[in-house]
């Protein structure tokens, strides 16, 4: 008989947990038990995994006892904390926090892109942020027929990314807002968090996701710029392709989108062509009709595990140059989806 899993969810309250509990579900990854993991806060609560009632534990060390699996959203800080635990108590763990990605011995792993660097894990594997996955999903396939050179992304990120308090926190300002009232009370989470100063979202735009740095760029713009380097080049100081980012959060709750420029070895490649790989690249869905008035939009992605492209056209100035507009849902392709697709890979190949 097969190995069945006994699986935990860190964080299993939060927008991205409650997500992992349902992709877990729908999974194909052989379940003996599920423990559903979260802070003192939420302990007691009752959800539903398939058709079982379950009650939310508080997480200590020892909730990993006997655990073979760990799906983990539960912020940077919490992993820190606990997912050594876990490991030292046997599990492999698939995280979405930010904590490890760029540790040299955990792999950072999309699994469309580079499922092989599974292979070189140590206990945990990091999934990538929202944002960065839905970018590498819709150019891999460019980059492996047609070679990239550059890279140039300007983000328009969804509420969601910054947990189910700050989809909460954007209804209320513009319901605030409509009241005629000030929203700047409201405002409390966003831009983010751990921050000195929070301003409104709702019928704005701010261009801070993160924490800024000296640098000048945002922790956002920094995470898409080298965890792109160290997915598609398993280096994330590589030069061979050049990115650079603008991280932007719009009043919209779920689903993220992204206007990206970027240039191809191969200046042979046209439009049609770039169309043709994205089309036919596992997870991607061209949505490229412009006589129809078709192309990718949140309201549309949020609830698919797919990554939406469209607006495919040729920078007519510079040749090899393209621009393109892509959507996925960032609570799913971006994190709950990506972290339970690693673990089926993980399933499959052998290494848990
Ligand atoms: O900046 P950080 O530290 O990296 O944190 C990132 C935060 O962003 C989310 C996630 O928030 C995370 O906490 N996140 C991370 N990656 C994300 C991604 N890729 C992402 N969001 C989108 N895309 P979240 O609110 O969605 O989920 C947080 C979960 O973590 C649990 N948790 C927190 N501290 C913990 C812990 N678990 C174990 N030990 C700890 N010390 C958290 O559980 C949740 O499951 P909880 O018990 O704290 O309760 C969550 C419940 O409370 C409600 N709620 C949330 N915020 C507030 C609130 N209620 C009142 N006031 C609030 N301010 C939620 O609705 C939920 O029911
Ligand atoms: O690095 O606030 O995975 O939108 C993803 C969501 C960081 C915060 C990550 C947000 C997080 C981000």
């Amino acid at each position: 008989m097969s190995k069945e899993y006994n699986v935990a969810i860190l964080g299993a309250t939060g927008a991205v947990g409650r997500r992992m509990i349902d992709q877990l579900a729908k999974s194909t990854i052989p379940i003996k038990s599920v423990k559903l993991l979260a802070s003192s806060r939420s302990a007691g609560t009752h959800l539903k995994f398939r058709d079982q009632d379950l009650v939310v534990e508080e997480t200590t060390p020892d909730s990993f006892n006997g655990i073979d699996l760990v799906l983990s959203s539960a912020g940077g800080s919490v992993s820190k904390k606990f997912l050594p635990e876990a490991v030292k108590r046997g599990a492999v763990c698939v995280d979405n926090t930010s904590a490890f990605r760029m540790d040299e011995d955990v792999p950072l792993v999309v699994p469309e892109v580079n499922p092989e660097a599974l292979k070189n894990h140590h206990g945990i594997i990091a999934n990538p942020n929202c944002s960065t996955i839905q970018m590498v999903m819709a150019l891999e396939p460019v980059r492996r027929k047609f070679g990239l050179k550059q890279i140039i992304v300007s983000t328009y990120q969804a509420a969601s990314g910054a947990g189910q308090a700050a989809i909460d926190e954007l209804k209320k300002e513009s319901q605030d807002y409509l009241d005629g009232k000030d929203m700047h009370e409201d405002a409390q989470i966003l831009p983010t968090k751990g921050d000195k100063k929070h301003y409104p979202l709702a019928f704005n735009l701010l261009p801070q996701i993160d924490v800024l740095e000296d640098s000048g760029y945002s922790h956002e713009e920094w995470k898409m710029i080298h965890e792109t380097k160290k997915i598609m080049l398993n280096d994330m100081n590589s030069k061979d392709i050049k990115v650079t980012a603008t991280c932007v959060r719009v009043p919209v709750p779920i689903a993220h989108g992204e206007s990206v420029y970027f240039t191809v070895e191969d200046e042979s490649a046209t439009a049609e062509d770039i169309m043709d790989v994205i089309a036919d690249f596992p997870g991607d869905v061209l949505q490229d009709d412009i006589k129809n008035q078709i192309y990718p939009q949140p309201i549309n992605a949020e609830g698919s595990r797919d990554t939406f492209v469209g607006r495919i056209r040729p920078d007519y100035e510079n040749k090899g140059a393209f621009n393109m507009w892509v959507v996925s849902d960032n609570l799913l392709k971006g994190a709950a989806w990506n972290t339970v697709e690693n673990a089926e890979y993980l399933v499959k190949m052998g290494l848990i």
